[in-house]
């Protein structure tokens, strides 16, 4: 399996995340990665690679994806942020006041010239801080996708896009979670472009992958399927019930399969083969897994119990499936186990397949 990593990871790192009325630091650390990076030369899965995509067509894949008003303001934010104050040089942007949804009256068409105002407009949550290097990170993870993409369209059986921030909770128009480009929803559209009729995206994170259910909700093209915390306690709250199944042509093309708080790997493992069900029972062409360790037992921000050796089984499992597969590195913030967890889940993939 190839790895495609992103050379541009850490030109984003947030300094602290807005957590019970304090700012905490941040877990979603470039650490992360080098830990994976790190695991992959001790245990080679394949080659090691950064992207080798065209500035146009990686801009013309992630708008397949994400709304022209949104990229336009991640291109210019840190710019505008910094011109509002020079001291706005050494602190991150967060955003403090959103217009919540239409039913509270609030209008989200009419795009605000006030800087504090969009990056409200364009986010969900005040734990991703927006830095001087996010968009230039954001956009080589969308590179890494594209180029793990190709690799599949090209024949491969199976890629790695590994790259921070993560992705599955950034919507067609909004960041949030860590997220600012949904890489998983570019890998999927890309391979859809590029001639696949069906791709399935069962998404493994512990947190619901909102962004990536939005941008496909109303679609019978690209299946989405998450395992993940129940929203009634977990975030991201707001989305990952069982009752969203999809709508207009998409309707009966979302499965979520939320679970309590406390769940162990025997139980996540018979959620995993109803999701399995799912992808076969849809024929997909290609699997998409936005790949999260945050199910780990010792994460410090969540609430399943896997271990490490799990991860193989999980792998295995994932292979059952039979598809080209392309994975993408999304949460998983008990740092030092991070990248033994990713490496054990894609080498039961690799040694399964
Ligand atoms: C990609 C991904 O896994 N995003 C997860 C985003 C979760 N953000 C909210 C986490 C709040 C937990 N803060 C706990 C601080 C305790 N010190
Ligand atoms: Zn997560």
């Amino acid at each position: 399996m190839k790895t495609i990593y992103n050379p541009h990871h850490n030109l984003h790192q947030g300094r602290e995340e807005m957590f019970r009325g304090r700012m905490v630091p941040c877990h979603e650390v470039p650490a992360r990665l080098d830990f994976v990076l790190a695991e992959l030369q001790r245990r080679p899965l394949g080659a090691l690679e950064t992207p080798a995509v065209g500035d146009t067509e990686l801009d013309a894949a992630i708008a397949r994806v994400h709304r022209a008003r949104y990229l336009e303001f991640l291109v210019s934010a840190w710019d505008e942020w910094v011109a509002m104050d020079p001291q706005n040089a050494q602190r991150d942007a967060l955003p403090s006041v959103w217009p919540l949804g239409n039913p509270n009256g609030f209008r989200t068409d009419a795009l605000p010239h006030n800087f504090a105002a969009r990056l409200g407009l364009f986010s969900f949550d005040s734990g991703s801080p927006l830095t001087a290097g996010t968009w230039a990170a954001a956009r080589g993870g969308a590179a890494c996708a594209l180029a793990a993409a190709q690799a599949l369209l090209a024949g491969q059986r199976s890629a790695f896009a590994l790259s921070r921030p993560p992705g599955h909770h950034a919507g067609p128009d909004f960041f949030g979670g860590y997220c600012f480009l949904n890489n998983a929803a570019i890998a999927a559209q890309t391979l859809r472009d590029g001639g696949l009729a069906r791709v399935a995206v069962l998404d493994v994170d512990y947190h619901h992958g909102n962004g990536t259910q939005t941008i496909f909700y109303e679609r019978d093209d690209v299946l989405t399927v998450s395992i993940h915390g129940d929203p009634t306690t977990e975030y991201p709250f707001f989305l990952g019930h069982a009752d969203e199944r999809g709508t207009g042509a998409g309707e009966g093309f979302n499965l979520n399969l939320p679970l309590p708080r406390g769940t162990h790997f025997a139980t996540w493992r018979a959620a995993l083969d109803q999701a399995l069900d799912a992808v076969a029972a849809f024929k997909a062409d290609a699997l998409v897994v936005p790949m999260g360790l945050d199910t780990f037992e010792g994460d410090p921000i969540s609430g399943f119990t896997l271990q490490s050796g799990d991860y193989f089984a999980m792998g295995a499992a994932l292979a059952s499936a039979g598809q080209p597969t392309l994975f993408t590195f999304e949460g998983g913030y008990a740092v030092e186990a991070v990248g033994t967890n990713a490496v054990n889940l894609l080498e039961g993939f690799n040694h399964a397949a």
